[in-house]
C-alpha cells in the first residue's frame, strides 16, 4: 500500500472555482453530470490533471463542450487523467453513473433504509464523480437534484435553495441548491427520501432570521426536540463565546439509521447517525440527551472551524478536530457542569487517547506518514488534538487566546489552513514565541510528569522538584521535553490554598508552574507548615503525573481540596492503588486488604449534600477495569483486575449500605424526567448506588428488579437492567426478554439490548454472542448494530474478549473478516480492540498475536483493516 507521506505535499496542478452537479437518482443506476469551471493553479506545480475515482462508470467527458479523444485523457482504477490540458481555464463535462444501493461501505451517495444520502469526508467525493477529491481545492457548487416524486419529496444539498419543480410529463422532481461559500469536496451532501421535517427558526446576533430543520425517518418527528434546542443553544453560544455568526439562510440536520460515524458537518447540511439527534424520554438514556447536545454542538462549531477555514491536507485533520472537540467541551461545560464535564472528559482521554499512545498505533496529534486516512479519526487526533488548544489557553490566558482565534478567523476564512498557520495566529496576537509547542503536535507518547515534595521545618521551605520524560513510540525513539503547563496551588493544614506564595523561580506564575526543560526545581519560601500540593488541577495537560503523595495526603485532598478534579482524582488514585494491590493479591492467591479510611472518605463524599449529586456519581464511580490494566501496563491478567474489581464494588456495597440505600432513597423523584444535567445528575448518583447495592445479594437484586419494572425512562430502566446483568442474575435473562419484547420495534433501544449482553462476564458470554450474531435482530450492514454487539464484546467486556483460551479474540477476528468484505471502515475499527495486545500476560499475549496474523495473512483483506493489523504486530 503507498504511503502519503507530509513532507512530499504540493498545492494543486489546477483549481476548480465552480462546480455545477446534476444528479438523476435512481437507487441502482444514478447519473451524475459534472462541471468543473477549472483553471491552472498559479502556485501548482502544472502537468496534467489528475481526478480522483472510485467504483465510477465513466459516460461521457467533454472539454468547452467537444468530447474528449481517447488519446487525451487516461482512465485508471483510481484516476482519470486528463493529459495536457490547456494552460488557461476551461470547462470540464463529466458523466458518471453510480449504484447507490451496493455502496456497502457506506462512503459516496449510498441508501440507508431507503432514503440516499452522502458521507463525502475523508475521501468519499470520489465515489460519487471524478473529482480532485482533496481539502485544498475550494469551489463554489451549485447542485440539481431530480428524483421520483413518490420515491423522494425532499431534496436536500449544501447551501441555500434556488429552485424547484416538476419535470414536465413525468413523475420525476427537482430540486437546485446554491452554496455561495467556497468549500472542499469532502463537505458536499445530499439527501433524498420520504422524510419527516421538524423546523424552527434563529435569529442570529445581527437579525438575520436562519430557518432550521431537522429531518427524519417519518414516524420519528417526536424525537427531534431536544436536538433541536442544543441546536440553538449552539448557535447561540458560538456568537457569544467566539463571536461567529451563522452564515447561510438555512440550516439542515438529516438523521439516517447507517452511518459509519456519529455525524458529518456538510456545510448547511450535517448528516447525523439517528443516534445523536432521535430521543425521547422512553428511549434515550441522560448519557445519551448529553451526547447528542454536544454532538449537535459539535458539528455545529464546525461551521467556522473546519468549514469556513478548512484543512490544506489531511495530514492537518486536528485543525479542525481537536479544535472543535475543545469547543465542544466548553460549550457542555457552560450549559452544564464544568467540574463534572471535565472529568468526564479527562475519564474518556485517558481511556481511549492514553491507551493509543501507549500501543502500536500511537501517533502523532499531526501525524506525519499515513496509509489509510480513514485510521485516524483518532482518539489522538480529536481529544488529545482538544487538550493542546486547551493548554494553550493556559498558556496564554483567556484574552490572549481569544486575540489568537479572532486572528485566526480574520486571517484564514475561506482559505485551507495548517497548524502553522494556526499557532502562528497566537504567537502573533501575543507576543509569545510558540515554536516550543510545536512539539506537542509533533512528538506521540504521553509525558510522564514526577513530582516530589520535601518539606523542611527549620528553613520554612518546600521544594517541589518536577520532572518530565516521554516513552519511545513507533518511529519516535526519543523525544525533546515539552512545555507542560501544570495549573496548582499548595494546601494548607485547614485545605485552604495558600495565597502569596513566595518563589523566585521564574517557572511559576499566578497558580501556575510551566515546566519547560526536563527538570525544574522550585523552592517556596516562609511557609509555616507542611502543604500538601494540588497539581495538575482541571487536568491542565495531557499528562501521566507521579507525585510522593501518601495515602494521608490523598485523603486529605479528597476531602478537601478545592479543585473539584484533583479531589475526584484523588479518590481515584487511592482506589487505583487498592486496586492494583487487590488484584496481585488474587493472582497470587492471597486476600486482598483494604484501606479502611478510603471507604469512609468515599461516605463522607457521598452523604455531603452540598455537593453536586453528578460530582458524587462520578467520585462514587471507581476506575473501571481497562483503567486498572492501563496502569498496571504489563503482564495484565484480567481476570484478576476482574475479581478485584468484583471484590471492591461487593465491599463498598456492603460496608457503605446505609448510607447507598440512604442515597438511593432520598433521591427517587416523583417530578417528571427532564434530561437536564441537574435531573441527570440526581438519577447518575442514584443508580451508581443501585448498581453497587445489586451487588449485596438477594435483596439488592430485587431491588434492582424493581427498579428495571419501575422505571419511567430508559436511563432507570437501563440501570435497573445493567444492575441484573452485571451480577449475572438469573433474573436479568427474564428482564432481558421482557425489554427485548417492549422495544423489538425500535433500532437504538434494541441496540442498547444487544450491548449489555455483549458485555456480561460469564463465561457463557461468548456463547451468547454468537448466537446473537444470528438473532433476526443482526444486521451487518447497520454499523449501530455491529457496534453494538461486536464493538462492545471486544471493546468493553475486558474479561471475556480476553479470554485465556482465545475465543474470545477468535470470534472477533472472524466477525472482522466478514465485514471487511461490505464495510472496511467498521471493520477496522473493531480491529483497534487489539491494540493493547502487548501489555497482556504471556498465554494471552501469545493468542491476541495469532488472531492478528491470521487476519494479515488474510487474501483480500481491506487497506483499512491492513493498516490496523500491520502497525499492530509491528
Ligand atoms: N468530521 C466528521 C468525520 C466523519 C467521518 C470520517 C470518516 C468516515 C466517515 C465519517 N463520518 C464523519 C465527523 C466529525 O468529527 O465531526
Ligand atoms: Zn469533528
Amino acid at each position: 500500500t503507498p504511503v502519503v507521506r507530509l513532507q512530499d505535499y504540493a498545492p494543486p496542478a489546477y483549481l476548480v472555482d465552480r462546480v455545477e452537479l446534476d444528479f438523476r437518482l435512481d437507487p441502482q443506476s444514478t447519473r451524475v453530470r459534472s462541471r468543473l469551471h477549472v483553471r491552472p493553479n498559479p502556485d501548482g506545480p502544472g502537468g496534467d490533471l489528475v481526478l480522483d475515482g472510485e467504483d465510477l462508470e465513466l459516460t461521457a467527458l467533454e472539454l468547452d463542450g467537444a468530447p474528449l479523444a481517447g488519446t487525451a485523457y487516461k482512465l485508471d482504477k483510481d484516476r482519470l487523467t486528463i493529459t495536457t490540458p490547456p494552460e488557461r481555464a476551461f470547462v470540464l463535462d463529466i458523466g458518471t453513473t453510480i449504484d447507490p444501493s451496493a455502496n456497502t461501505r457506506l462512503m459516496g451517495l449510498y441508501r440507508s433504509n431507503g432514503v440516499y444520502c452522502t458521507q463525502c469526508e475523508a475521501e468519499g467525493f470520489r465515489r460519487i464523480t471524478f473529482f480532485p477529491d482533496r481539502p485544498d481545492v475550494l469551489a463554489v457548487y451549485t447542485v440539481r437534484i431530480e428524483a421520483r416524486a413518490s420515491d423522494a419529496p425532499v431534496l436536500l444539498s449544501n447551501g441555500n435553495p434556488v429552485g424547484s419543480g416538476v419535470v414536465a410529463g413525468s413523475d420525476r422532481h427537482y430540486a437546485v441548491w446554491h452554496d455561495p461559500h467556497p468549500k472542499p469536496s469532502y463537505l458536499f451532501a445530499l439527501v433524498g427520501g420520504d422524510l419527516g421535517r421538524v423546523g424552527d427558526t434563529f435569529v442570529t446576533a445581527s437579525g438575520r432570521e436562519v430557518t432550521l430543520g431537522i429531518y427524519v425517518e417519518k414516524g420519528k418527528e417526536d424525537r427531534c426536540d431536544y436536538a433541536l434546542e442544543a441546536l440553538k443553544r449552539s448557535m447561540r453560544w458560538d456568537e457569544d463565546a467566539f463571536g461567529r455568526e451563522y452564515d447561510l439562510d438555512v440550516f439542515n440536520i438529516v438523521a439516517v439509521s447507517d452511518f459509519n460515524m456519529g455525524a458529518m458537518e456538510n456545510k448547511g447540511l450535517n448528516v447525523f447517525n439517528d443516534k445523536y439527534v432521535l430521543a425521547s424520554p422512553e428511549t434515550a438514556t441522560d448519557t445519551d440527551y448529553a451526547n447528542i447536545e454536544a454532538i449537535i454542538a459539535h458539528e455545529y462549531f464546525h461551521n467556522w472551524t473546519g468549514n469556513r477555514i478548512t484543512c490544506r491536507d489531511w495530514f492537518q485533520l486536528c485543525l479542525k478536530e481537536g479544535l472543535t472537540v475543545f469547543r465542544d467541551q466548553e460549550f457542555s461545560a457552560d450549559v452544564r457542569s464544568r467540574a463534572v464535564e471535565r472529568i468526564g472528559d479527562v475519564r474518556t482521554l485517558k481511556a481511549h487517547q492514553f491507551v493509543e499512545d501507549a500501543g502500536p498505533l500511537a501517533h502523532p496529534v499531526r501525524p506525519e506518514t499515513y496509509k489509510e486516512i480513514n485510521n485516524f479519526y483518532t482518539a489522538t487526533v480529536y481529544e488529545k488534538g482538544a487538550e493542546l488548544i486547551r493548554m494553550l489557553k493556559t498558556l496564554l490566558g483567556a484574552d490572549g487566546f481569544r486575540a489568537g482565534m479572532d486572528l485566526y478567523f480574520d486571517r484564514h476564512d475561506g482559505t485551507a489552513a495548517t497548524i502553522e498557520d494556526f499557532i502562528g495566529c497566537f504567537a502573533e496576537a501575543t507576543g509569545r514565541k510558540l515554536d516550543d509547542f510545536m512539539l506537542w503536535y509533533h512528538q506521540a507518547g504521553t509525558p510522564e510528569v514526577t513530582a516530589s515534595g520535601r518539606y523542611d521545618t527549620a528553613a520554612r521551605t518546600y521544594e517541589l522538584t518536577l520532572e518530565q520524560t516521554c516513552p519511545p513510540t513507533p518511529g519516535q525513539p526519543t523525544k525533546q521535553p515539552m512545555p507542560i503547563p501544570i495549573a496548582f496551588a499548595l494546601l494548607g493544614p485547614d485545605g485552604d490554598e495558600i495565597t502569596d506564595l513566595k518563589t523566585e523561580s521564574p517557572a511559576v506564575r499566578d497558580g501556575l508552574i510551566e515546566l519547560t526543560g526536563t527538570r525544574e526545581r522550585i523552592v517556596f519560601t516562609d511557609l509555616p507548615a507542611k502543604p500538601v500540593p494540588s497539581l495538575l488541577r482541571g487536568f491542565s495537560a495531557p499528562v501521566k503525573l507521579t507525585a510522593n503523595l501518601t495515602d494521608d495526603d490523598l485523603l486529605f485532598a479528597a476531602a478537601e481540596d478545592s479543585d473539584p478534579y484533583n479531589r475526584w482524582q484523588a479518590v481515584q488514585s487511592l482506589a487505583t492503588r487498592i486496586l492494583i494491590a487487590a488484584q496481585a493479591a488474587i493472582a497470587d492467591g492471597r486476600t486482598p486488604e483494604i484501606e479502611p479510611r478510603f471507604l469512609r472518605s468515599l461516605e463522607h463524599t457521598v452523604e455531603a449534600d452540598a455537593l453536586d449529586p453528578s460530582f458524587r456519581a462520578q467520585v462514587l464511580s471507581l476506575p473501571s477495569e481497562s483503567d486498572i490494566a492501563r496502569e498496571i501496563g504489563r503482564n495484565v491478567d484480567p481476570d484478576a483486575i476482574h475479581g478485584a474489581d468484583q471484590w471492591l464494588r461487593g465491599l463498598i456495597g456492603g460496608e457503605l449500605g446505609a448510607c447507598l440505600t440512604d442515597v438511593y432513597r432520598r433521591f427517587g423523584s416523583n417530578l417528571p424526567y427532564s434530561p437536564d444535567a441537574a435531573g441527570a445528575g440526581r438519577r447518575a448518583l442514584r443508580n451508581t448506588a443501585l448498581g453497587l447495592i445489586a451487588g449485596t445479594g438477594q435483596a439488592g437484586i430485587e431491588t434492582a428488579e424493581q427498579h428495571y419494572r419501575n422505571a419511567d425512562n430508559m436511563t432507570d430502566r437501563m440501570a435497573g437492567l445493567s444492575a441484573l446483568t452485571r451480577q449475572g442474575a438469573p433474573e436479568a435473562d427474564a428482564a432481558l426478554d421482557d425489554f427485548f419484547e417492549r422495544y423489538r420495534t425500535d433500532p437504538l433501544v434494541l441496540d442498547k439490548w444487544f450491548s449489555l449482553q455483549a458485555t456480561m462476564t460469564g463465561a457463557d458470554t461468548l456463547d451468547r454472542v454468537t448466537a446473537l450474531m444470528r438473532h433476526p435482530a443482526f444486521s451487518l450492514s447497520n454499523p449501530n448494530r455491529v457496534r453494538a454487539l461486536v464493538g462492545a464484546f471486544a471493546a468493553a467486556n475486558p474479561t471475556q474478549f480476553n479470554r485465556a483460551d482465545g475465543a474470545g479474540y477468535r470470534l472477533v477476528a472472524d466477525f472482522t473478516l466478514e465485514i471487511d468484505r461490505s464495510n472496511p471502515q467498521v471493520a477496522a475499527r473493531l480491529l483497534s480492540a487489539f491494540r493493547s495486545w502487548r501489555v497482556l500476560e504471556p498465554v494471552r499475549r501469545a493468542a491476541a498475536e495469532a488472531a492478528l496474523r491470521r487476519i494479515a495473512g488474510h487474501e483480500g483483506l481491506s487497506r483499512d483493516s491492513a493498516d490496523i493489523v500491520e502497525r499492530s504486530l509491528d
